[in-house]
């Protein structure tokens, strides 16, 4: 079902893998070209014989051109392909009742400058708890592992966006607004919850604590 924080870390990997192998290749090129066509001491000028107005075709390639468009947009549609799934599996349509066959658990955000309101509904507190983290004194939303939640968003005064930064999920908080987002949780711990749109003042400090039991 939706993105967890194994699925993000993998898609992390994937992109991540891919970044460095096209970085290394482009700017290698790069470097390699910057020295090696450098002008040498003496050189002639104009040693590619290059006129005004007329187009340099006596050093084109064309498949090596061909090969420099469809490779990347072949890496591009592959990359697009694998996150279209997790995707969807973040956003769902807030006015639908559930998903079929799928046991979830429904909970509560608003957003205030700058803090979160956890909302646990009639959830038991092993499935929801709201409470303080003894470490930083932070609000703390205490979840239950292995379990899949609907979180429901809204926003008191202005548009924020809670951020669970371990399963790489967020979803705008609109004032006026009922948005949504599924959070899968599959890891025991603490895990921060951040805004990640812009707010105010505080809003690099309006972070709260996600905490999973087993
Ligand atoms: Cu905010």
């Amino acid at each position: 079902m939706a993105v967890g924080g194994a699925s993000y870390n993998e898609l992390f990997e994937i992109f991540w893998n891919w970044s460095i192998f096209v970085g290394v290749i482009v700017f290698g090129w790069q470097l390699h070209h910057s020295f090696f066509y450098r002008a040498k001491d003496g050189e002639v000028p104009n040693i590619d014989n290059l006129k005004v107005g007329e187009f340099p075709l006596h050093y084109h390639n064309g498949k090596l051109e061909a090969a420099w468009i469809i490779a990347p947009s072949i890496l591009i549609i592959y990359l697009c392909i694998l996150i279209i799934g997790p995707t969807s599996d973040v956003w769902e349509d807030p006015d639908a009742v559930g998903v079929e066959g799928v046991d979830y658990f429904e909970i509560g955000i608003t957003g205030y400058q700058w803090y979160w309101e956890f909302d646990c509904r009639e959830l038991s507190t092993d499935l929801c708890d709201v409470g303080v983290d003894s470490d930083t004194g932070l609000t703390t939303l205490i979840l239950k592992n292995n379990t899949l939640y609907r979180i429901d968003l809204t926003s008191g005064d202005v548009t924020h966006s809670p951020y669970f930064v371990q399963w790489g999920a967020k979803e705008d908080a609109v004032p006026g607004l009922q948005t949504s987002i599924w959070l899968s949780i599959d890891l025991t711990g603490k895990f921060f919850i951040d805004c990640a749109e812009f707010c105010g003042d505080d809003h690099a400090y309006m972070t709260a604590i996600l905490e999973v039991h087993e």
